[in-house]
Formats: C-alpha cells, sequence, structure tokens
C-alpha cells in the first residue's frame, strides 16, 4: 500500500475510535449532547470533533458508518442522527425488544479472567450488559482484545427458560444483565 493510503487508513481508525470513545463513554470530552436513546447530532458531531482537532466531516461520517465493519454506528432515517448500537458506558435507553435467544451463546474472554468469571459469574463491568457473541469465531475475536482468549459457552435457552431476558443489538451483538456462573460451560472447538 502506498504512504498515503495507510496514513488515510489509520486517520479513519482514528477517527472511528474517536466516535466509539465520545458516543459510547465520554461525551463530555467535548461537550456533545447525547439524548437518552443515545442519539447525537451528526453535524454537532463534525463541529465538536474538529473543534477538538479530529479532522472529519458529515461525508467521512457517513462513509465510516457504512463500512465499519462490526456496524457499530447507526444512523437515524434523514441521517441527521448518530448513535452507538451497544457498548456504552453513559446510561441510554436503546428501546431493544426482549428477543428468545439461540439455545447456546458465546463469550470471549482473557485467560485471566477466568477464576473470577467462574465464582462470579459474567459482570456487565463498566458497560452497560455483558455481551454475548453467536459465534465461537466472533467471542475469540473478542477475548484477544484482553489477552490470552479463552471461549465460554452459555446455556442462555435455561437462561431464558429461568426468566433472563436476552436482546439482540442492531449489529448483532447479544446483550444481557448478567450470567450467573451456573449457566456458564468451557466451548468445544
Ligand atoms: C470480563 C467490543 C472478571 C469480560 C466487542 C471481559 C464486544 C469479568 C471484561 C464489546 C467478569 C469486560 C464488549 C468477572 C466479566 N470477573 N472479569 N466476574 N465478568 N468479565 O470490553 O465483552 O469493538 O467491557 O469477560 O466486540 O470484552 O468495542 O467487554 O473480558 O461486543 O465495538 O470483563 O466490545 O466491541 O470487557 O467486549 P469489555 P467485552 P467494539
Amino acid at each position: 500500500m502506498l504512504p498515503s493510503v495507510i496514513n488515510m487508513s489509520q486517520q479513519l481508525k482514528h477517527i472511528s475510535k474517536f466516535m466509539s470513545l465520545v458516543l459510547r463513554h465520554k461525551p463530555e470530552q467535548i461537550g456533545l449532547y447525547i439524548d437518552e436513546n443515545g442519539w447525537a447530532s451528526v453535524q454537532e458531531l463534525v463541529e465538536k470533533m474538529n473543534a477538538k482537532g479530529v479532522r472529519t466531516d458529515s461525508g467521512t461520517i457517513y462513509m465510516l458508518v457504512e463500512s465499519n465493519e462490526k456496524k457499530r454506528f447507526a444512523l437515524n432515517t434523514d441521517k441527521t442522527m448518530i448513535r452507538a448500537s451497544q457498548g456504552h458506558s453513559i446510561e441510554v435507553e436503546l428501546n431493544l425488544t426482549a428477543l428468545v435467544p439461540p439455545v447456546v451463546l458465546y463469550h470471549g474472554t482473557s485467560n485471566r479472567f477466568l477464576q473470577s468469571i467462574l465464582d462470579h459469574g459474567l459482570q456487565k463491568q463498566t458497560r452497560n450488559h455483558v455481551h454475548l457473541s453467536a459465534t465461537i469465531e466472533t467471542a475469540t475475536a473478542v477475548g484477544s482484545r484482553h489477552g490470552k482468549p479463552v471461549v465460554l459457552a452459555i446455556n442462555a435457552k435455561a437462561m431464558h427458560d429461568a426468566g433472563f431476558l436476552f436482546y439482540l443489538s442492531a449489529n448483532k451483538v447479544w446483550l444481557t444483565d448478567s450470567v450467573p456462573s451456573q449457566y456458564l460451560y468451557a466451548a468445544e472447538g
């Protein structure tokens, strides 16, 4: 790849990471208003990112929303508002409908968290939900972010039968409040 292309892709990654930061965790870092459902004005986002030295424009934001490999961000129908589809630590009401989960879901983590998870179950930590994956492959990728990955299987059917609620984000991440350890077992594969 040409150096200019590499620079451009690094710049886009930086913009995308910064959007994750302000739309999920720290809108106050740029003084961005986010409503109770997690939506921010695209125009205000662009203005306030630029004011902080993160150079971007609405066309770049739209391109990133479309091309993002995890579809992390969603736009409203007239493309004036943007939000992160999941992963928030700030309090937002995403208005997701509880759904019947697959029989088994997966959670990728680091082997250094394993004992604590087996002792205490999966807890949401700083985010608003525990994040679960539909496949072992995705869970492995999630776990790799934290170190040497291990994948746990979750008996989601038994949890659902016991009254636990499951939600599917717009970008297909399964979300729940907690997973007690009796529903966890080692994933095959
Ligand atoms: C661990 C990415 C000790 C948990 C991904 C995880 C995901 C415990 C870490 C999304 C624990 C929290 C979320 C316990 C849970 N004791 N450790 N009792 N219970 N943990 O980043 O699920 O790329 O908040 O296993 O794709 O890793 O940002 O959660 O390792 O969907 O779009 O505490 O982030 O999406 O870490 O990842 P995180 P996660 P994006």
